[in-house]
Order: structure tokens, then C-alpha cells, then sequence
């Protein structure tokens, strides 16, 4: 079986220093969590980036003094910015941080409720185009689905020739307003992947260390980190991402599957190795 790639999804848009004080808005502590991560065996960084105050942006710039920052700390790791951004952000918006050319990238394909009155809008329309701009600049995506549609919807972009295949996919799993976290939601959308495409599982709350384990087990790959979760276990707050990782390399050791490293998860990914 394939070595596992961990993702670290650090920081987020919504999740806040109410839910979890080590949620990161500054530099220093995007640093911090992204590091903290890394040393415990993340090879992915999925970056969301926040003003001082935790505002969500995709500025530009924001994107490229914190990249920089972390690599600083953490050479090798593949940082992957979102393009989601934050609910009612526009595409142009959304899309900054592609001009960074990062290795990777999040392409969210489908529109979905989240959350009290909030839509998270992707079109057909403005999937086609984020899919072009990361073809145009050499940018993995990863496929963040939130429901069984969208990967139907990624599919059918890829034979356009909008997605480049091998497709990456991220089953997020527990959104209010996408599907749910338990096994036979799991299984659906494993199921109906392409052959040769690769996947993570990022479960949501108390979704994340069960789907770990189910993905563990099967030779995908897993994603965890405050955006999806601040629990370490029911009840008790994780210290940093760094602890949320460390619990999936556990259950890792466990269930006998190695931990792929930054280079290892770029061979498996398809992404170019670093010079
Ligand atoms: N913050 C969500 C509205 C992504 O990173 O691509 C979208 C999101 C997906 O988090
Ligand atoms: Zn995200």
C-alpha cells in the first residue's frame, strides 16, 4: 500500500479563537501550527490565510509573506492554498493565491449550503475557470467535494479538458449542507471516483479521526487540522494541529500504514520534486 499523505489544514476561514485559542491568525502563529504539523509528519499544508484581527482574506500578498514564512520553517512541505476562501468571497477574489504558482490548490466543484444562511458558490462557470487558470500555471488541484455531485461534476470537467487527470480528490465530509461523515456516505464517494485517482477524507468534528481510520485502512489519505475540527477527543481541545496529526500518525502505526514524507507525497501526487 502507498505510504499516507497527511494534510494539515491549519487554519480555515470560519473556525475561530472562540471555538480553540491556538486557531491561528498572524504570521507568527500560522507559522507556529503549520510547523507544529509538519514535525509531527504533515507533508501538506492546506493554507487559509486571516488578517491580525482572524478576517479571512485570499490578499495576495497575505498569501506570500506567510507561504514564505513557513517554508522558512519547514523547507519541503507542499503548501496548498484555497481557492474556496470564504463564503461570498468573488472568484477573482478567491483566485489570488494561484498567482503565487503554488504546487497545489483547492478546486471546490459544486455549490452547497453552508451553514444557517450561507451558500458556498461554485458554478459550472467559475469551476471551468479556476480549473483553467490551474492548467494555465502547472497547479495541482485538489478536488474538494462535498457531496457525490461533485465528483460527477469533476468528471465531466475533466473529459472537457478543464481537469488534468490523474484527479486528486477531497471527500469533505460532515458540512451542514453536504453529506455526512459515516461509513456508507464514505463508501459512496469512494466508490464513485475515477480508477487511478487518488483521494483524501477530511471529516468534520466528530467525522474526522473515524474517516482517518477508514482511509488509513484503505489506502487513501487524510486530512485534519482546526479548519475541520479543534478536538483532540471528545470534549478536549487540541493543544495545536501538531497534536491532531500526531493522533492520525498513532492510528497509522496501528494499522501498519507508513507516513509518506514531503517528497514521497509528491511522487504519489504526480507534483514535480523540489530542485
Ligand atoms: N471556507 C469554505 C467556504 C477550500 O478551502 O477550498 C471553503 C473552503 C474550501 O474551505
Ligand atoms: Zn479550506
Amino acid at each position: 500500500m502507498e505510504k499516507l499523505i497527511i494534510t494539515a489544514a491549519i487554519c480555515g476561514a470560519e473556525v475561530l479563537k472562540e471555538h480553540n485559542p491556538a486557531v491561528p491568525y498572524t504570521v507568527e502563529e500560522c507559522v507556529r501550527e503549520a510547523k507544529s504539523a509538519y514535525e509531527a509528519g504533515a507533508s501538506i499544508i492546506h493554507l487559509h490565510v486571516r488578517w491580525d484581527d482572524g478576517t479571512p482574506t485570499q490578499d495576495k500578498e497575505r498569501f506570500r509573506v506567510i507561504m514564505e514564512a513557513i517554508r522558512k520553517e519547514c523547507p519541503d512541505v507542499i503548501i496548498q492554498p484555497s481557492t474556496g476562501g470564504a463564503v461570498g468571497m468573488s472568484d477573482d477574489e478567491r483566485l489570488q493565491p494561484t498567482e503565487l504558482n503554488p504546487e497545489m490548490a483547492t478546486l471546490d466543484c459544486g455549490t452547497c449550503n453552508f451553514g444557517g444562511d450561507d451558500i458556498f458558490v461554485n458554478t459550472e462557470n467559475t469551476i471551468k475557470y479556476f480549473g483553467q487558470r490551474m492548467i494555465e500555471r502547472d497547479i495541482k488541484p485538489e478536488c474538494e467535494v462535498f457531496d457525490k455531485s461533485m465528483i460527477e461534476m469533476a468528471v465531466r470537467l475533466a473529459k472537457k479538458g478543464y481537469i488534468k487527470t490523474p484527479m486528486h480528490f477531497d471527500f469533505v465530509c460532515g458540512v451542514n449542507g453536504g453529506i455526512g461523515g459515516d461509513i456508507r456516505d464514505f463508501t459512496f464517494l469512494r466508490g464513485a471516483i475515477p480508477e487511478g485517482s487518488t483521494y483524501t477524507v477530511a471529516g468534520v468534528g466528530r467525522y474526522e479521526f473515524p474517516l482517518a481510520a477508514l482511509a488509513i485502512i484503505d489506502g487513501g489519505h487524510v486530512r485534519v487540522g482546526f479548519e475541520d475540527n479543534v478536538y483532540l477527543s471528545k470534549g478536549v481541545l487540541a493543544k495545536s494541529n501538531g497534536e491532531l496529526v500526531e493522533k492520525v500518525v498513532r492510528l497509522a502505526k496501528e494499522l501498519g500504514r507508513e507516513i509518506a514524507t514531503p517528497a514521497e507525497a509528491r511522487q504519489i501526487l504526480g507534483l514535480k520534486p523540489l530542485k
